[in-house]
């Protein structure tokens, strides 16, 4: 049976502020394949990192995984005016999913978009991203820092973020 139950593995917080993480189709399999283009890290260390940054700001963490492009819809449904801002390694439903770019394009916060590879160095097919004009940056091809760099970005340009008094 399909589970469309999104894969979380950072419980939802009760502090003042959050960074929503989103990986799309197949980043569940990090790791685990394919290490020359991805690396050796997982998505529960992608997370974790994820975590651990957000921590340095007094900033919490949801992040959501899942292969079905509805459950990453209703989880930006869910988290879309409540989100400092939005870190997005979309996979493969970048280069395919109107959907998901409409839904998007409705947060109050930020979007980061992240690849792990350097998707311009790769396939035709790769190059082009539903995402990237809606979004306020693009990190490619920096590994799973990508993913630090995003959340210090969204730090950086949310009027959600906490601020200095
Ligand atoms: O570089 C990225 O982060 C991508 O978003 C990864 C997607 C790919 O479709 C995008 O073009 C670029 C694919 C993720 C697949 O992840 C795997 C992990 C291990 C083994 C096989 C696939």
């Amino acid at each position: 049976m399909v589970d469309l139950a999104p894969r979380t593995s950072v419980p939802d917080p009760t502090g003042p502020g959050f960074i929503a993480v989103l990986n799309g189709p197949n980043l569940n399999l990090l790791g685990q394949r394919e290490p020359e283009i991805y690396g050796r890290d997982t998505l529960a260390d992608i997370e974790q990192l994820c975590a651990d940054t957000a921590s340095t700001f007094g900033l919490d963490v949801r992040c959501a995984q899942s292969n079905h492009e509805g459950v990453l819809l209703d989880a930006v449904h869910d988290w879309r005016t409540a989100a400092v801002g939005f870190v997005v390694n979309a996979g493969a439903f970048t280069h395919t999913s109107v959907a998901l770019r409409d839904a998007l394009a409705t947060t109050t916060g930020p979007l980061m978009e992240v690849h792990i590879s350097n998707v311009h160095a790769r396939e035709p097919f790769r190059h082009h991203s539903y995402l990237s004009d809606i979004a306020a940056g693009v990190i490619v091809g920096c590994g799973i820092q990508g993913y630090r760099f995003a959340i210090e970005r969204l730090v950086a340009i949310s009027p959600l973020a906490p601020r200095e008094a």
